[in-house]
């Protein structure tokens, strides 16, 4: 184990590549093209060149969609006499560098796959092992951008799986170090400890997985693949699941948007645009979520035959500058009935994004408080809208209307358009493993806390003051501990049982004791903290000061 820590504390010396302690690197999140959703193993030359061409001039390279990815089954099933990979000549034949400079000359970066386990998921020669050789081998073919699956992990020197993954990411951040330039580094390795993966357990190995993916690479992939298009050989569309896909994959970013900042962007998967049974809003929804989101925006599609109208959402330049904006925050959630889904961020111009989405199958309108948005009520302001494009002035409230499956998006900023709103972090506060709601509960005399589903209403809609203290909409009382219990009390900032700190761990410890709020079975509770607890990890509203 020594030997272990002490290789990885030089890993993280040498190392000069991105991730969150280096953003400048890759200051926004990464967009481009993967084949794998749409056409899984059948990858060749012809339909990267022709994908590369109709990018350019279908004006997708100019909207910024500057990496052009392969996935797996690109290679043979044996290394050469030196022991490096090699490209299948049948499907590549002018070869990966050729393939490589023909993407260079026209503008892109070019990406590759491989995998940190001793094969690939399509049981191609995978790199354990072979870490610093195979990174060579890429530098020299001209590779920009490495996506490093975690299939077929073979467990060395007594490691467990959880360590044995976070040895091979490491050490492939410590080889690119040794690069003339890190290759951008998409890790899959939590999706390997995600929720879907690991049904009868608990999160926390999720949770550790996405501490050190953050220092360790440019992206992660935190869950489950998007459905591909087809698994069939002959390629045949596959119809059913896209929506719910995509919905499954909304719903694990959202637990996740502590981990993001500028350098470090969580992947919920790549865009499904040509998708035949995905209906233009909701292909509009996923353009407009994953923007929303600030995260890297991958089409996979057949772009050569995409239409008209999918080139013109995809290269809204409004909602591309939403998920490339300086601040790189990830909106999260203000509110969740089931139906209707309210999720807000702050803008690097100081303006606020509202995104709603209609999750149900009917149209109806509804109403959202500026005060929701964490905006002072008694201001004005403009709203535009980033799919029209069209401004309209705004008191008070928002009303929007959804038909099925929709998304609306918002730029709002002040009357003027010039200052800086001021925002108070305002939103629900949920169990990331339960997903259930802190909720204000007033069935007793005096208020108390519990954890219930989320339901939107203001007893689950929390203000976090810069001072620390928490409240929800439905009383002007504050979240306070006393005992190990927890209530609502008289708001007072000088009452440290009142104040509370919040960071990448996912812990709200209290400032008296530094305990942590806990789910309790029938209430809330504030227990010792422990390590990436399920009942102590909770997701906040965006914009909350992070401290532990
Ligand atoms: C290349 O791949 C595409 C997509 O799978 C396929 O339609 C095409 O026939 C292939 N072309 C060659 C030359 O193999
Ligand atoms: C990969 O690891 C597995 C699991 O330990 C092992 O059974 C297999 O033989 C290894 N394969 C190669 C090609 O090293
Ligand atoms: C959570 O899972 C980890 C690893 O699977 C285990 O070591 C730990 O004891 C579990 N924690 C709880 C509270 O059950
Ligand atoms: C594609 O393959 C599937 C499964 O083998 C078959 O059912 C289907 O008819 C095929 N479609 C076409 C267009 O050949
Ligand atoms: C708004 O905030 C940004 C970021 O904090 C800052 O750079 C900018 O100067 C501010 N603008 C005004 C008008 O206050
Ligand atoms: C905002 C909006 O229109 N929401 C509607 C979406 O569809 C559900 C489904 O029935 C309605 O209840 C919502 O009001």
């Amino acid at each position: 184990m020594a030997t272990l820590t002490s290789l990885l504390l030089t890993a993280l010396a040498v190392s000069v590549s991105a991730t969150v302690e280096n953003p400048k690197t890759q200051p926004t999140p990464p967009m481009g093209f993967n084949n794998w959703a749409r056409f899984m193993c059948n990858l060749n030359e012809t339909l990267f060149v022709k994908t590369a061409d109709a990018m350019v001039s279908k004006g997708l390279l100019a909207a910024g969609y500057d990496n052009i990815n392969l996935d797996d089954c690109w290679l043979l099933r044996e290394r050469n006499a030196k022991k490096e990979l090699q490209w299948d000549p049948e499907l590549f034949p002018h070869g990966i560098p050729w393939l490589a400079d023909y993407l260079h000359t026209r503008g892109f970066k070019f990406g590759i796959y491989e995998n940190a386990g001793n094969m690939t998921c399509g049981w191609y020669p995978g790199s354990q092992d072979h870490e610093e050789i195979d990174a060579k081998t890429f530098e020299s073919w001209g590779v920009d951008y490495l996506k490093l699956d975690g299939c077929h992990m073979d467990l060395q020197k007594g490691r467990s799986y959880y360590e044995e993954f976070e040895y091979r990411y490491k050490l492939w951040h410590k080889v690119m170090g040794n690069l003339k330039k890190p290759f951008i580094f998409s890790q899959s390795a939590p999706a390997y400890f995600s929720p879907n993966f690991h049904l009868d357990k608990n999160n926390t190995d999720w949770y550790r997985t996405m501490e050190y993916v953050r220092k360790n690479g440019e992206l992660a992939r935190h869950s489950d693949d998007i459905k591909v298009y087809s698994t069939l050989a002959n390629q045949t569309f596959e119809p059913g699941g896209h929506w719910d896909s995509m919905m499954n994959n909304y719903g694990m970013e959202v637990r996740l948007a502590r981990y993001q900042s500028c350098g470090f962007y969580n992947d919920p998967d790549f865009l499904t645009i040509d998708w035949p049974d995905l209906s233009m809003d909701e292909k509009k929804t996923h353009f407009a979520l994953w923007s929303s989101f600030s995260a890297p925006l991958i089409l996979s599609a057949w772009i050569p035959d995409l239409k008209k109208e999918d080139i013109e959402y995809l290269t809204n330049k409004d909602i591309i500058a939403v998920d490339q904006d300086a601040l790189c925050e990830q909106a999260t959630l203000v509110s969740q009935d089931g139906d209707i889904d309210v999720l807000t961020k702050n803008l690097a111009n100081g303006d606020r994004l509202l995104t709603v989405l209609n999750r149900s199958d009917k149209t109806k309108s509804t109403t959202i408080s500026l005060t929701r948005l964490g905006l002072d009520s008694s201001g004005f302001y403009k709203a535009k809208d980033l799919w029209t494009g069209k401004t309209s002035s705004v008191k008070k409230a928002i009303e929007v209307k959804l038909r099925t499956h929709q998304t609306t998006i918002l730029r709002i900023s002040t009357s003027e358009g010039k200052n800086n709103l001021t925002i108070t972090p305002t939103g629900q506060i949920f169990n990331t493993f339960s997903l259930n709601c802190l909720t204000e509960s007033t069935s007793h005399s005096s208020s108390s806390v519990k954890f219930t589903g989320c339901n939107a209403a203001d007893e689950q809609v929390w203000q976090i003051a810069s001072t620390g203290l928490v409240s929800p909409l439905s009383s002007n009382k504050c979240l306070s501990v006393d005992d190990g219990k927890v209530s609502l009390e008289r708001c007072s900032e000088k009452d440290k049982s009142q104040v509370w700190s919040y960071g990448v761990s996912g812990n709200l410890v209290n400032g008296a004791k530094g305990l942590c709020l806990e789910e309790g079975s029938k209430s809330a509770v504030a227990k010792k903290c422990g390590y990436d607890l399920d009942s102590q990890v909770f997701a906040l509203p965006g914009g909350v000061k992070l401290e532990n």
